[in-house]
Protein backbone atom coordinates (compact mmCIF):
# COMPACT_ATOMS: atom_id res chain seq x y z
CA UNK A 1 0.00 0.00 0.00
CA UNK A 2 1.28 3.35 -0.98
CA UNK A 3 2.18 5.99 1.85
CA UNK A 4 -1.28 8.37 0.52
CA UNK A 5 -3.78 5.40 0.79
CA UNK A 6 -2.27 4.28 4.22
CA UNK A 7 -2.73 7.86 5.60
CA UNK A 8 -6.10 8.37 3.66
CA UNK A 9 -6.87 4.87 5.34
CA UNK A 10 -5.65 6.05 8.95
CA UNK A 11 -7.80 8.88 9.02
CA UNK A 12 -10.80 7.32 7.42
CA UNK A 13 -10.66 5.24 10.48
CA UNK A 14 -9.63 7.46 13.42
CA UNK A 15 -12.96 9.67 11.92
CA UNK A 16 -14.98 6.93 12.35
CA UNK A 17 -14.04 5.65 15.73
CA UNK A 18 -14.66 9.56 16.92
CA UNK A 19 -17.80 9.83 15.69
CA UNK A 20 -18.32 6.15 17.14
CA UNK A 21 -17.90 7.47 20.52
CA UNK A 22 -19.93 10.45 20.28
CA UNK A 23 -22.89 8.41 19.15
CA UNK A 24 -21.94 4.94 20.73
CA UNK A 25 -25.44 3.62 22.22
CA UNK A 26 -24.29 2.76 26.17
CA UNK A 27 -25.43 -0.02 28.53
CA UNK A 28 -26.79 0.91 32.23
CA UNK A 29 -27.40 -0.93 34.73
CA UNK A 30 -30.24 -1.08 37.38
CA UNK A 31 -29.36 -3.22 40.77
CA UNK A 32 -32.32 -4.93 42.21
CA UNK A 33 -31.15 -4.41 46.12
CA UNK A 34 -33.12 -5.94 48.49
CA UNK A 35 -36.35 -3.96 47.94
CA UNK A 36 -35.28 -1.30 45.93
CA UNK A 37 -33.41 -0.54 42.18
CA UNK A 38 -30.36 1.39 42.24
CA UNK A 39 -30.30 3.07 41.08
CA UNK A 40 -34.11 4.64 40.62
CA UNK A 41 -33.74 6.87 38.60
CA UNK A 42 -31.78 6.65 35.36
CA UNK A 43 -30.88 9.06 32.34
CA UNK A 44 -30.02 7.80 29.44
CA UNK A 45 -29.62 8.81 25.69
CA UNK A 46 -32.39 7.43 22.94
CA UNK A 47 -30.83 4.07 21.83
CA UNK A 48 -29.10 3.27 24.93
CA UNK A 49 -29.54 -0.37 26.52
CA UNK A 50 -30.75 -0.72 30.30
CA UNK A 51 -30.57 -3.92 31.94
CA UNK A 52 -31.86 -5.34 35.45
CA UNK A 53 -29.74 -7.50 37.18
CA UNK A 54 -29.82 -9.71 40.45
CA UNK A 55 -33.66 -10.03 39.53
CA UNK A 56 -33.94 -13.06 42.27
CA UNK A 57 -37.53 -13.00 43.19
CA UNK A 58 -38.12 -9.40 41.14
CA UNK A 59 -39.79 -7.92 37.98
CA UNK A 60 -39.84 -4.80 35.93
CA UNK A 61 -43.17 -4.21 34.44
CA UNK A 62 -43.76 -1.10 32.35
CA UNK A 63 -47.13 1.15 33.23
CA UNK A 64 -49.59 1.79 30.64
CA UNK A 65 -50.38 5.45 30.34
CA UNK A 66 -46.90 6.10 32.47
CA UNK A 67 -43.95 5.51 29.15
CA UNK A 68 -44.12 8.18 25.96
CA UNK A 69 -46.53 7.79 23.60
CA UNK A 70 -45.45 5.17 21.11
CA UNK A 71 -42.75 3.54 22.85
CA UNK A 72 -43.15 -0.36 23.79
CA UNK A 73 -44.53 -1.75 27.42
CA UNK A 74 -42.39 -4.39 28.69
CA UNK A 75 -43.37 -7.06 31.36
CA UNK A 76 -39.58 -9.36 32.24
CA UNK A 77 -40.47 -12.41 33.68
CA UNK A 78 -40.16 -12.98 37.42
CA UNK A 79 -37.33 -13.71 39.29
CA UNK A 80 -35.19 -13.41 35.43
CA UNK A 81 -32.82 -10.31 34.23
CA UNK A 82 -33.79 -8.47 31.69
CA UNK A 83 -32.82 -6.00 29.19
CA UNK A 84 -34.32 -3.58 26.67
CA UNK A 85 -33.45 -0.91 24.80
CA UNK A 86 -35.52 2.03 24.60
CA UNK A 87 -35.53 4.71 21.51
CA UNK A 88 -38.65 6.47 22.30
CA UNK A 89 -37.91 9.87 24.14
CA UNK A 90 -39.30 10.56 27.72
CA UNK A 91 -40.26 9.48 31.04
CA UNK A 92 -40.88 5.67 31.51
CA UNK A 93 -42.48 4.09 34.94
CA UNK A 94 -42.24 1.23 36.13
CA UNK A 95 -42.74 -1.08 38.99
CA UNK A 96 -41.43 -4.69 40.80
CA UNK A 97 -45.05 -6.50 41.07
CA UNK A 98 -43.59 -8.60 44.48
CA UNK A 99 -42.33 -5.60 46.13
CA UNK A 100 -44.47 -2.40 45.00
CA UNK A 101 -45.83 -2.14 48.52
CA UNK A 102 -42.33 -1.62 49.46
CA UNK A 103 -41.97 1.19 46.97
CA UNK A 104 -39.81 -0.86 44.28
CA UNK A 105 -40.63 1.32 41.67
CA UNK A 106 -37.99 2.70 39.24
CA UNK A 107 -38.09 5.77 36.52
CA UNK A 108 -35.65 6.03 33.26
CA UNK A 109 -35.75 9.48 31.88
CA UNK A 110 -34.83 9.14 27.72
CA UNK A 111 -33.44 12.17 26.43
CA UNK A 112 -35.55 14.72 27.28
CA UNK A 113 -38.54 14.40 29.74
CA UNK A 114 -40.73 15.55 27.16
CA UNK A 115 -43.89 13.89 28.65
CA UNK A 116 -43.64 14.15 32.18
CA UNK A 117 -46.40 16.69 32.55
CA UNK A 118 -48.65 13.85 30.87
CA UNK A 119 -47.22 10.69 32.93
CA UNK A 120 -47.97 12.76 36.32
CA UNK A 121 -51.30 13.71 35.18
CA UNK A 122 -51.64 9.84 34.69
CA UNK A 123 -50.08 8.92 37.74
CA UNK A 124 -52.59 10.74 39.94
CA UNK A 125 -55.08 7.89 38.81
CA UNK A 126 -52.95 5.19 39.84
CA UNK A 127 -54.19 3.53 43.28
CA UNK A 128 -53.05 1.67 46.03
CA UNK A 129 -49.12 0.55 46.21
CA UNK A 130 -49.22 1.73 42.31
CA UNK A 131 -49.15 5.05 43.97
CA UNK A 132 -45.32 4.65 44.95
CA UNK A 133 -44.92 6.00 41.53
CA UNK A 134 -46.04 9.25 42.17
CA UNK A 135 -43.47 9.82 45.39
CA UNK A 136 -40.87 8.81 42.81
CA UNK A 137 -41.84 11.59 40.37
CA UNK A 138 -41.96 14.34 42.76
CA UNK A 139 -37.65 13.49 42.80
CA UNK A 140 -37.90 14.87 39.27
CA UNK A 141 -37.65 18.53 39.03
CU1 LIG B 1 -38.78 -6.63 43.90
Amino acid sequence: MCIKKYLAAVIMFSSLISSTAVFAAESHTINAEARRFVADIVYIKPGDTVGWINMTSHNTVSIDGLIPEGAKPWRGALGENFQLTLDVEGVYAYVCEPHLGFGMVGLIIVGEPTNLAAVREAALKLEGPYRRILGKLKKLK
